[in-house]
């Protein structure tokens, strides 16, 4: 009798979640292959959000009675939900940001500017998306430390060996790497980073977008002291990011953003900050993204991150295979086992911009350009590539269309 093995989810069940894959896109179905740039919202999120401004909407930590009561409960919960999410310590460590940028720039200003000088030197890799490089590139120049990048080998993983040399005598002061990369698809060893760093005296700043929607977080396991996420990728609605710090330094921080909501008492001479996590949230709260996110955690982990991780993984060994039929296409980076679902590629002679235009008219959603990550395209030797990224809802028939879409721009363009 022949055995099959179990698929990790039922994507087609988990598609049926999803309104947006019930419309056409040029008369085609839609094959979304992009959810590395955002992720698609299934419907049990989408009901979240709409019970909440029904039922419960009011402006948080201000009023006392019943619906401020209830709006505030709902941001609270989810500040829980996240901190049980990534196993922090406290819920307290827990701040709400706009996304994943913004959670890296408060802690580049908030802790980098009074905790940076010349001499000191602030590490970033060259795997770096934009939001993890430049806030670090910018507060070193600002404060006169040294910024230095980690470089990669040829198939795009970092290059630890290098990591002793690249300080040299330097004072290490801040490690900024992602967990896993948006442009290739690889997952970085934080762990070990994080133990280098802390025996050098560096804080890590660990870029989770997109990591957290696709597996299992742990910050105590990583070692990280700040980790940063964006809840539009993974499931929940834009507008809403969080910035996981340890305790003591985040009270130990100046504020990042003044105002509202973020104060003890403010007088004519001088204004004190209020208690973690609200000197971080200055002004009126996300509360009903934070509702929406909460709810994008329940169904993921109603998912399993376990399930999620080694669907994508099929998908990705799939893909690359699929991709290695092609002798005009080239993909780029790490080998299967150290890489999330992302596969980015280029077709010979064709510019990336052209080859997502061709797949649209199939229906066929990638991204194509430099993914945010132009210190990395320049590793490569190119100025953009074609990327697709898989997800929860995610099937191989839509890795079909890729590839036949593929065989349509290489027609048109040869
Ligand atoms: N990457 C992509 O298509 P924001 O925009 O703040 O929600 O996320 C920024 C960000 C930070 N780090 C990593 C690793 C990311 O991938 C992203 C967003 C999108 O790859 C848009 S450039």
């Amino acid at each position: 009798m022949a055995v099959t093995a179990q698929p990790a989810l039922d994507a087609y069940r988990v598609r049926a979640d999803f309104p947006i894959f019930e419309q056409t896109i040029h008369g085609k179905p839609l094959a979304f292959l992009d959810s590395a740039a955002s992720s698609q919202k299934p419907r049990q999120m989408l009901e979240a959000m709409v019970r909440f401004y029904e039922t419960s909407y009011a402006n948080v930590h201000r009023g006392v009675y019943e619906l401020a009561e209830r709006a505030t409960a709902g941001l609270e919960n989810a500040r829980e939900r996240v901190a049980t999410l990534l196993n922090a310590p406290a819920a307290r460590e827990v701040v709400f940001v706009r996304n994943a940028t913004e959670g890296i720039n408060l802690v580049a200003y908030a802790w980098g500017l009074s905790n940076l000088g010349p001499g000191d030197v602030v590490v970033a890799t060259e795997l770096e998306h934009h939001s993890n490089f430049v806030p670090w590139q910018y507060v070193a120049r600002r404060t006169g430390a040294d910024f230095r990048v980690l470089p990669l080998d040829d198939s795009g993983e970092l290059r630890l060996d290098a990591l002793d040399a690249l300080v040299g005598g330097g004072r290490v002061k801040v490690v900024a790497a992602g967990i896993v990369s948006n442009a290739l698809g690889t997952v970085n060893p934080i762990e070990t980073l994080a133990r280098w760093a802390h025996e050098h005296g560096a804080i890590v700043v660990a870029d989770a977008a997109q990591a957290a929607p696709h597996r299992t977080l742990d910050v105590q396991a990583l070692g990280c002291d700040f980790l940063a996420l964006s809840g539009h990728k993974m499931c929940g609605p834009s507008g809403i990011g969080v910035l996981w710090g340890r305790a003591e330094l985040l009270e130990a921080m100046e504020p990042f953003l003044t105002g509202g909501h973020m104060i003890r008492s403010v007088g004519l001479e001088r204004t004190t900050w209020g208690e973690l996590p609200h000197k971080f949230e200055a002004g009126t709260a996300p509360m009903a993204e934070a509702v929406g996110l909460a709810a994008a955690i329940d169904y993921l982990e109603a998912i399993g991150f376990d399930a999620i991780e080694r669907h994508e993984h099929e998908l990705t060994a799939y893909a690359l295979g699929r991709l290695s039929e092609l002798p005009w296409v080239t993909t780029f980076g790490p080998p299967l086992e150290r890489r999330a679902g992302i596969v980015s590629f280029d077709v010979d002679g064709v510019h990336p911009h052209d080859v997502a235009q061709v797949l649209d008219f199939e229906g066929v959603a990638i991204r194509a350009g430099h993914h945010c990550c132009q210190p990395l395209m320049r590793r490569l030797g190119v100025t953009a590539t074609n990327r697709a990224s898989f997800y929860v809802y995610t099937v191989r028939e839509e890795i079909d269309r890729l590839v036949e879409g593929l065989y349509r721009v290489r027609k048109a363009f040869s």
